[in-house]
């Protein structure tokens, strides 16, 4: 047999844009792995995009701060994937950070009620008596699942990433991305990504000073127990899982989402089902990558909702209940 002949490969050109504290191989080697700018090498969260441009935001987030000030009962719907159901626990504890006070989750069987909010999974979740459903990931197709809701008399608010098809459903509020039209400059983010940049905007309309409506922003504080501005870096885990876990670009913008969920799940700040996840897998959290996430994480997850029911990777035993974790 011929011995092996090693082939040295060029490999694409770094360019010459790099500051000089990153020496030329590891320019190269960054350029290499798709990380051809200093901003793809080194993502800032610092350097996030601001949610300004993307559009429903208003909408959605007027429907959400009137049903947390009224104390309605909100209903995150997520999905049986790992991006839906890091999405839900994404959903579930913002909201609760931000002041509301009933919120559940629901999640479908996709044996019982297929994908996404269906008819089905409507009729079920009228025992819970919901006043707003917010779909996570999904939503941007389930035109008949989100009439059913509405002729129920429920708001709905879709939030998704999903490529919408040529009618939109007849929501109270979308938000996606990927709406014809929508200026937020990055169209890659995960169903996590969307929900948490609807928490962003809500944030900014409870907490921030905004001039439209401080009267109102100003009742919610006086309601809400917590008085300071809640930190909502504190979901950076579960975006970080859901987005390496779907199959959405790693663009600058979704690098500075992982890497900062990544240095939380490093340093021991991840939620305690992401934490447990991580050593039951058996790997070092203080090493953790986004291969970790991707090979040994995600697939834990996404394995529920294959195999039977997804509700169980959100459910907490009720003598030790606290915020649903993914
Ligand atoms: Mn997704």
């Amino acid at each position: 047999m011929p011995s092996p002949r090693i082939v040295r490969r060029a490999g694409p050109d770094p360019g010459a844009h790099w500051p000089e504290s990153i020496p030329p191989l590891l320019r190269r080697v960054y350029a290499s792995r798709g990380a051809g700018t200093p901003e793809l090498a080194r993502p800032r969260l610092a350097e996030l995009l601001p949610p300004d441009a993307m559009q429903g935001l208003d909408a959605a987030t007027a429907l959400l701060q009137q049903a947390i000030a009224n104390d309605r009962h909100i209903v995150v719907v997520g999905d049986f994937d790992c991006d839906g159901a890091t999405a839900c626990a994404t959903g579930v504890r913002g909201l609760r950070m931000l002041g509301a006070r009933h919120v559940s989750h629901a999640v479908p069987n996709r044996m019982v009620h297929g994908y996404g909010l269906s008819p089905a999974l409507v009729d079920e979740l009228a025992a819970l008596q919901p006043d707003l459903l917010l779909t996570v990931d999904h939503g941007i197709a389930c035109h008949a699942g989100i009439e059913a809701a509405r002729a129920r008399g429920w708001q709905v608010v879709v939030t998704d990433h999903h490529l919408p098809g040529p009618r939109l459903p007849d929501a109270d509020a979308i938000v996606n991305p990927n709406l014809p039209g929508d200026a937020f400059p990055s169209k890659a983010l995960a169903g996590v990504g969307v929900v948490f940049y609807l928490l962003l905007a809500l944030r900014q309309k409870l907490y921030g000073d905004h001039p439209d409506r401080p009267d109102q922003a100003a009742a919610i504080r006086a309601s809400t127990p917590q008085a300071a501005r809640p930190d909502l870096t504190a979901l950076l885990d579960l975006v970080a899982v859901g987005t390496v876990a779907d199959p959405v670009p790693l663009d600058a913008n979704n690098r500075r989402l992982v890497s900062a969920g990544l240095r939380r799940l490093r340093a021991g700040h991840g939620c305690a089902g992401l934490q447990a996840l991580i050593e039951l897998c058996g790997r070092d959290a203080r090493r953790l990558t986004a291969a970790d996430i991707g090979f040994a994480i995600a697939p834990r997850l996404n394995a529920a909702g294959r195999l039977e029911d997804m509700a169980p990777g959100h459910r907490v035993p009720a003598q030790r209940r606290r915020e649903p974790c993914a």
